[in-house]
């Protein structure tokens, strides 16, 4: 049975005392049944995140591969290890877009977290001119097959996919259940080309752009939308709340 999973993305907002505040009230009222709960949070939150996780999961949203070196401004595995942080959103395509993250690094980031027993959430998708073109399928597809390329099936298992089309990002405009659900189809078609069908059925994959309270349910209703990576709308307790106890 794969995991509901529904992740919070503060992206470059928020700060420890708000986090703090944010962490309690959650923990207060989450019933979180069946949902793993979690939260993508700066690395300046992230000591904070761990202290008040109680039972949400806290995340990094973006790592370096090495183990250590002169990489001014990054930061490493073993600096997160070290503050308990077990995931980290790779890929993410704010970081592709404005950072120069690449197909490449995101490998090389995955089999680094796997190779620590941390789990990383691979972020793929496509940009308006894209879908307009009618390459979504094939584009994720070729993200993904990228991302996994020298992982085995086991390794693949212990990994989470987050869908997030680009035109769909804090612009308001969700995906359709349907159009987000058939995307997702495809990239668990392509994970059962990759590897083979219990593969593919064993790993999570989330969709994110634009989720609210509002359409959450929806998209959880759709067969291979195991969740979501939320942006704009986890930032206040009581909208995250509604989010993971959608049911
Ligand atoms: C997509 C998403 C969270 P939002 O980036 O990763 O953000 O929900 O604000 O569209």
């Amino acid at each position: 049975m794969r995991k509901k999973i529904i992740f919070g993305n503060w992206k470059m907002n928020g700060t420890n005392a708000s986090l703090e505040r944010f962490l309690e009230t959650v923990n207060a009222n989450l019933k979180g049944n069946d949902v793993v709960a979690g939260l993508a949070v700066p690395f300046t939150l992230l000591a904070t995140g761990e202290k008040h996780a109680g039972k949400v999961k806290i995340a990094a949203q973006n790592v370096h591969f090495a183990a250590n070196g002169a990489y001014t401004g990054e930061v490493s595995i073993e600096m997160l290890q070290e503050l308990g942080v077990k995931y980290v959103v790779l890929g993410h395509s704010e970081r592709r877009e404005m950072f120069n993250e690449t197909n490449e690094s995101v490998n090389q980031k995955v089999k680094a977290l796997l190779a620590h027993d941390m789990t990383p959430i691979i972020c793929c998708g496509e940009t308006l001119a894209t879908k307009e073109a009618g390459q979504t399928i094939s584009f994720v597809n070729d993200q993904i097959a990228l991302a996994y390329k020298g992982l085995t099936a086991d390794q693949a298992l212990k990994t989470i996919i987050a869908y997030e089309p680009i035109w769909a990002i804090g612009t308001g405009k969700t995906a359709t259940a349907q159009d987000a659900e058939e995307v997702c189809r495809a990239i668990r078609q392509q994970l059962a080309k990759l590897y083979n069908e219990t593969t593919a059925n064993g790993i999570s994959i989330l969709y994110g752009g634009s989720v609210k309270p509002d359409n959450i349910k929806e998209l959880m209703n759709e067969a291979d939308i195991d969740g979501a990576l939320v942006g704009g709308a986890s930032l206040k307790a009581d909208d995250y709340l509604a989010l993971v106890d959608y049911k």
